[in-house]
C-alpha cells in the first residue's frame, strides 16, 4: 500500500509529525510532497519561515518516509498519484473536502489535526505581531490595506497625517484603532511603518522614523537624491532596524523567474532593454499639479529604472532625456548608455502607450506583456519561433502582498536591508531621478 501526502512543514512541529506517522501506520511505503518556494507564493502561502531545503531535511530526519517529493504545481498530486500508483492520499482535517477530487484516482483519507499548534502560531509567538504605523492616506494606501490582510505577524496600528479631519474619518472608514497628526505621539505607538506620503516628504519621515528605531517600508522612490538615499540607508545600519524601497514587482513570484532565466543566458547578453509604463491620471492629483516634485519620471520612473539596476547594473555611461512638459512632464523618454548595452524607459502620465517590456538578447529575446511590472507570464522567443517558450507565474490579489511579506520576514531575520531591492538599487534609482531633475539638456518636445 503506497501512500502520499504533502504539506509546507514550516517550522516543524508535533502536529506534523503526528501525522507523519499516522499516514506510515496506513501503508508500508510513504510517499511526502514539500511544497517549493514558488508554488508556496503562487498559491498565497506567504511568510514561511523555512527553506525548502531544510523543511525537506526535517520530513528525512523523521526516519518514516521512503520518499520525499517537491510539489511544484497546481495540479501535480494527481500527476504524482498516477506516477508513483499510490493507493492513499491522506491530509489533515483542515482540508476536508478540498481533495475530494483526487476520489478519481485513489482513496482520500482526511486525519483529525493536533490541537492546538500550528506553523502560524509558532512564528506568532517566536516573533510577536509587528504593530505597523501608515504615514499618509494617498490612492496606494487603500491597496496597501486590503492586501496586508493576507500576511500573518503584523497589524495596522495607526496612522499618521497632517489634516485631522481627513484623518479621522480615514482611519475609521478604515478600521485603524489609532491616529495621530502629532508625529513623535505616532512613532511610539508602532514598530514598523510604511510611508505613502508625497515623494518629497518620504526621506524627513524615513530619517526621524528610522532614528527613533522603527522598522521602514517606504514607497517609491525612497528620496530624490543620491545623497539622501544613501544617509538614508546609513541611518537603518546604525540603529540596526530595516529599511526597505516598495518596489513591489521585485517580490511578484514570476519577476525574480524572469531575472534568473536571464542571468542563466538563455537569450545571451543583454543588449537593449525596452520598457514602457504609463498612467493616464486626472489633473486633480499631485503628480500633475505639483510642478517641482510631480510629473512621470518621479513618479512612475522607479520601477525600470530597477530593473535596467538588476539587468545592467549601476555603471551608467551617458543619459539622455525627452520630454513634454505641461506643467509637469507628462511623457519622459529615458535612455541610459552603458558601455555594451542601453535601456530605453518611457513614462506618461499624460501620454498613453502599451506598457509592455521587451529584453533584447544576443541569442533571443523576451516578451513581458503588459503590465510588465505586475508579471504572471513571460515569453522567450528565438529566431527558430518553434523553440518558443511561455512561463507562467500567478499571483494572488493585487501582488502588494508579496512586498509586506518580504518586509516582514526580514525584520524577523533581523536585516536591515534587502539584498533584493538592495541599497545600491535604490541609490541608482534615486540617482538618475536626480540627475533628471537637475539637467539642462532634456530635449522638449513641442
Ligand atoms: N497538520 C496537523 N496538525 C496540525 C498542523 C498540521 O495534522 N496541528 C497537518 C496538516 O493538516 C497537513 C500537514 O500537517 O496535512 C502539513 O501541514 P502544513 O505544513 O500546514 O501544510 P499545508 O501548507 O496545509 O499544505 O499541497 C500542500 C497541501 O495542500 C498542504
Amino acid at each position: 500500500m503506497v501512500v502520499i501526502t504533502y504539506g509546507t512543514f514550516d517550522l516543524f512541529h508535533i502536529g506534523h509529525l503526528n501525522l507523519i506517522k499516522r499516514a506510515k501506520s496506513l501503508g508500508d511505503f510513504l510517499i511526502v510532497g514539500v511544497t517549493s518556494e514558488n508554488y508556496n507564493l503562487t498559491r498565497g502561502k506567504l511568510n514561511v519561515i523555512d527553506s525548502l531545503s531544510k523543511r525537506i531535511d526535517n520530513i528525512k530526519k523523521t526516519g518514516l518516509v521512503d520518499l520525499v517529493l517537491i510539489e511544484d504545481y497546481e495540479g501535480q498530486k494527481i500527476d504524482d498519484i498516477k506516477k508513483y500508483k499510490a493507493n492513499l492520499f491522506v491530509i489533515g482535517s483542515d482540508w476536508i473536502g478540498k481533495f475530494d477530487y483526487l476520489n478519481n484516482y485513489c482513496k482520500v483519507i482526511y486525519l483529525e489535526r493536533t490541537k492546538d499548534i500550528s506553523s502560524t502560531k509558532l512564528r506568532i509567538s517566536k516573533y510577536g505581531i509587528l504593530k505597523l504605523g501608515i504615514i499618509g492616506y494617498g490612492r496606494i494606501v487603500d491597496k496597501f490595506i486590503e492586501e496586508i490582510k493576507f500576511v500573518s505577524g503584523i497589524e495596522i496600528y495607526s496612522i499618521f497625517g497632517l489634516n485631522p479631519d481627513k484623518l479621522k474619518s480615514y482611519a475609521l472608514a478604515k478600521g485603524i484603532p489609532n491616529f495621530y497628526t502629532n508625529f513623535n505621539q505616532f512613532i511610539e505607538s508602532c514598530d514598523a511603518v510604511y510611508i505613502a506620503s508625497p515623494h518629497q516628504t518620504h526621506y524627513d519621515y524615513a530619517i526621524k522614523s528610522l532614528n527613533n528605531g522603527r522598522h521602514v517600508l517606504c514607497e517609491k522612490p525612497l528620496t530624490l537624491t543620491e545623497s539622501e538615499t544613501i544617509y538614508a540607508y546609513e541611518t537603518a545600519r546604525k540603529n540596526k532596524v530595516l529599511l526597505l524601497e516598495a518596489i513591489k514587482t521585485a517580490f511578484f513570484p514570476g519577476f525574480s523567474r524572469l531575472v534568473s532565466t536571464i542571468k542563466a543566458g538563455i537569450i545571451g547578453d543583454v543588449v537593449n532593454i525596452e520598457s514602457t509604463f504609463t498612467k493616464l491620471s486626472e489633473i486633480k492629483y499631485r503628480e500633475h499639479l505639483d510642478k517641482k516634485y510631480g510629473g512621470s519620471v518621479t513618479e512612475l520612473s522607479s520601477y525600470s529604472l530597477f530593473l535596467t539596476g538588476v539587468l545592467l547594473g549601476f555603471n551608467v555611461k551617458e543619459t539622455q532625456f525627452f520630454s513634454k512638459l505641461e506643467n509637469v512632464d507628462v511623457f519622459t523618454k529615458i535612455i541610459l548608455n552603458y558601455p555594451n548595452a542601453i535601456s530605453t524607459i518611457n513614462l506618461g502620465l499624460g501620454v498613453k502607450g502599451e506598457g509592455n517590456l521587451v529584453i533584447f538578447g544576443t541569442k533571443g529575446y523576451i516578451y513581458v506583456e503588459s503590465p510588465w511590472w505586475k508579471p504572471s507570464n513571460f515569453e522567450v522567443c528565438f529566431e527558430d519561433t518553434n523553440l518558443n517558450k511561455k512561463f507562467f507565474y500567478e499571483y494572488q490579489g493585487t501582488g502588494l502582498r508579496y512586498e509586506i511579506a518580504e518586509f516582514v520576514k526580514l525584520i524577523q531575520l533581523k536585516k536591515t536591508f534587502s539584498e533584493i531591492v538592495s541599497p545600491n538599487h535604490s541609490i541608482f534609482i534615486s540617482k538618475i531621478i536626480e540627475i533628471y531633475r537637475n539637467n539642462k539638456n532634456t530635449v522638449l518636445l513641442k
